[in-house]
């Protein structure tokens, strides 16, 4: 038993409590004596350090009586358990963590105080979590949404907590609209479902009363929203943010994450599969290439600007629908993140931590975007309902790593014992009672704020529609079919003709095309109108920085490759095939009908990793087929063989084959293009891997 696993005040046992429990251990259950491995063993005590001599039965009053209420023992157990479950988070409920260390390669002195982003080489652990938004924490990893991506900086000034998301801007302009938001795309209150969709009359309704959104509609229609990986997503800081320098000048900044893997989603057929393959594809691709040692890495970047530039902008930057093209204000790389160990225990770190936009370091300031304005109180305000007191910050995964004092006292779960008669400031009782720092404490921007009072919405914020038509018009073709054939899934699922025609309406006003396209997708006989814009839209310059393709690596690094075989298979070319992927990078994965050995041509045993049923080719980036004769007239009456070679062409994946191979592409109907490959070949068939076959779509699949 790992003894740092366990709940010990000490780690060591008294005396009195080591009976020890040397050698194997003997447990009696319903009348069976089983023998447990040996080993030293802590023992086994009531959460009073009292040693239990019996944990399978309770206190009875004979053999066959009542269970006796004085049984403590058992009281104890069964209440902590129906306690262990606490509020999910409202939003981003369902979430994957992990530790890991910042650090700086470009100071930004000349703008900031914060030690974080002024000292080249420190490292800062950091702990970051990456959600889903709209799905329950038990909902499934793959839904299309957006990701939430949660740093908290644990630096040697303070707790930093960037709280972002892998899309650059929001639905909304005003932290007010929040909950109407929230509760539009959450399942239906009436009916308690889709669990964890955009996919519903509810929140297309909110969308298409709603202009300011369209700009992120297209964002959660592209695959953004439809990941390969946590660990190949890009992260925004969303809002303006402010540097502040040590003469108190203020530069506006936006916080961005660019994985090093680079970007890479998937195929929303894929997705769907992928979801029931494996409700946990998400938090098992992170687990496994964190513990397996290949740590995922992003480059942060900053893009840096005045009030002076900012005034120039055919935008206002404080609209969170709105974000900063690249070619406007280039990314400044200053740092990177390693996520290098897996938390030890999911509920204490990845639920229990406590993000809050508010956590700031001197040196860095809020802007007047007004969503961020709301976040600001939102966050404090949920974690005292998840977890129940105002002492959350001293829970370990919450908790500083520099020194923290202040007077404050008492309340719920306090696990400090601060000592001393005094619990005010100022004092004159204790020398050791904290003070202020007026120089190096936390100061806010000197910003000069005049006008009138009001509930209103600054007319600088009624573009709803030329970023949206940026982001359209700067994709490649492959993407822009995948946005059209998305939204005429999502308004297929839409009961309300009206809602449906709403946001056909909308879409004229980002790319006619796009609406005719989606307009026939749901039968319309004819284009519905579109709504007098607030504003003319703007046409602006393409910005290719804003697609996945144009972002994507061809690499094998941080995929994976599934090779199917049978009995009777050729043990050589699997295994040139293997190394050669292993060497670009990936990680190979032995697929067969039977997990466990498979006798190879050579009589040589090879074990498998995966079961043919459990295994689709889903699973994998790109896929091998390696058959005897025998093998492959096996396999041409399984149709989880036929789909496992369908699937990997239909979802653009390239295909090793040998002759057996060949043999069931043919069973499965499955075509023949440059991504289907000789085996014999492994430096073709790497090439091939390393990307999807986009040209390959438009053979196979009628887009939007
Ligand atoms: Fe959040 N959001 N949010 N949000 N958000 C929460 O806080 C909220 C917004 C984001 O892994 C909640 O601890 C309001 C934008 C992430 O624990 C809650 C508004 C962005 C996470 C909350 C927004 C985000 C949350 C729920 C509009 C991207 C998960 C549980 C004003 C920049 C953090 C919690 C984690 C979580 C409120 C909008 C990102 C209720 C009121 C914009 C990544 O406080």
């Amino acid at each position: 038993m790992n003894k740092e696993n366990t709940m010990s005040n000490s780690g060591k046992l008294t005396k009195e409590q080591d009976s020890t429990l040397q050698g194997s251990l003997q447990v009696a259950v319903g009348g069976e004596i089983h023998q447990i491995a040996g080993g030293e063993h802590q023992a086994l005590t009531t959460n009073q350090g009292v040693a239990l001599s019996d944990n399978q039965n309770s206190l009875r009053a004979n053999p066959s009586g009542p269970t006796l209420g004085e049984d403590f023992i058992l009281r104890e157990k069964i209440t902590h358990f129906d306690h262990e479950r606490i509020p999910e988070r409202v939003v981003h409920a369902r979430g994957t963590g992990a530790h890991g260390f910042f650090e700086l390669t470009t100071s930004l002195k000349q703008y900031t105080t914060a030690r974080i982003l002024t000292e080249v080489g420190e490292k800062t652990p950091v702990f970051t979590r990456f959600s889903t938004v709209a799905g329950g924490a038990g909902s499934v990893d793959t839904p299309r949404d957006v990701r939430g991506f949660a740093v908290k900086f644990y630096t040697k000034e303070g707790n930093w907590d960037l709280v972002g998301n892998n899309i650059p801007v929001f639905f909304i302009q005003d932290a007010i609209k929040f909950p109407d938001l929230i509760h539009a795309v959450k399942m239906e209150p009436d009916r308690g479902f889709p669990q964890s969709a955009t996919a519903h009359d509810t929140f297309w309704d909110f969308i298409s009363l709603t202009p300011e959104s369209m700009h992120m509609v297209m964002w959660i229609m592209s695959d953004r929203t439809i990941p390969r990986s946590l660990r190949m997503i890009e992260g925004f800081g969303v809002h303006s943010f402010r540097l502040v320098n040590d003469s108190g000048e203020s530069t506006f900044v936006k916080f961005h994450w660019r994985p090093k893997l680079g970007l890479q989603s998937t195929i929303w057929d894929e997705t769907v599969k992928i979801s029931g393959a494996d409700q946990d594809f998400h938090r098992r691709d992170m687990f496994d290439a964190i513990t397996s040692g290949n740590f995922p890495e992003w480059e942060f970047a900053v893009q840096l600007f005045t009030q002076e530039e900012a005034d120039t902008f055919p935008f206002d930057h404080l609209d969170p629908t709105k974000l900063i093209p690249e070619e406007l204000v280039p990314l400044k790389v200053i740092g990177r993140m390693v996520l290098d160990r897996w938390p030890n225990n999911f509920f204490a770190e990845t639920e229990q931590i406590a993000f809050c936009p508010s956590h700031l370091v001197p040196g860095i300031d809020f802007s007047n975007d007004p969503l961020l304005q709301g976040r600001l109180f939102s966050y404090h305000d949920t974690q005292l309902s998840r977890l129940g007191t105002p002492n959350f910050h001293q829970i370990p995964i919450n908790a500083p790593k520099c020194p923290f004092s202040n007077q404050q006292r008492d309340g719920h779960m306090q696990m400090a014992q601060q000592a001393g008669r005094v619990a005010y400031e100022p004092n004159s009782l204790s020398g050791e009672s904290p003070r202020e720092t007026p120089t190096n404490g936390f100061h806010s921007a000197a910003v000069t704020e005049t006008g009138v009072k009001g509930r209103v919405r600054a007319a600088s914020f009624a573009d709803h529609y030329s970023q949206a038509r940026l982001f359209y018009i700067s994709q490649t073709a492959y993407e822009q079919a995948h946005i059209a054939s998305a939204l005429v899934f999502e308004l297929s699922k839409v009961e309300h003709v009206h809602v449906r025609e709403a946001i056909v309406g909308h879409l004229r006003h980002i790319d006619e095309a796009l609406a005719q396209r989606v307009a026939a997708g749901l039968g319309f006989g004819k284009i519905p109108n579109a709504p007098v814009p607030a504003r003319p839209v703007q046409e602006m310059q393409p910005s290719p920085a804003l697609q996945i393709i144009g972002k994507m690596k061809d690499t094998l690094m941080g995929r994976t490759l599934g090779i199917l075989i049978t009995n009777g298979s050729d043990g050589a070319v699997i295994d040139q095939l293997k190394r050669a992927a292993t060497s670009a990078g990936a990680t190979v994965k032995i697929v067969s009908p039977k997990v466990g050995d498979v006798k190879l041509a050579s009589g040589l045993m090879l074990s498998a990793d995966g079961q043919l049923a459990g295994c689709p080719s889903v699973l994998f980036d790109a896929v091998a087929v390696l058959l005897s004769d025998e093998g492959a007239k096996a396999l041409s009456v399984e149709s989880a063989a036929i789909d496992f070679v369908r699937d990997a062409f239909g979802h653009l994946k390239a295909i090793a084959v040998d002759k057996g191979g060949q043999a069931l592409l043919k069973i499965a109907n499955v075509g023949q293009d440059a991504g289907v490959v000789d085996a014999n070949d492994q430096a073709a068939f790497i090439a091939v891997a390393k990307t999807r076959q986009w040209n390959r779509e438009k053979s196979i699949r009628t887009l939007a």
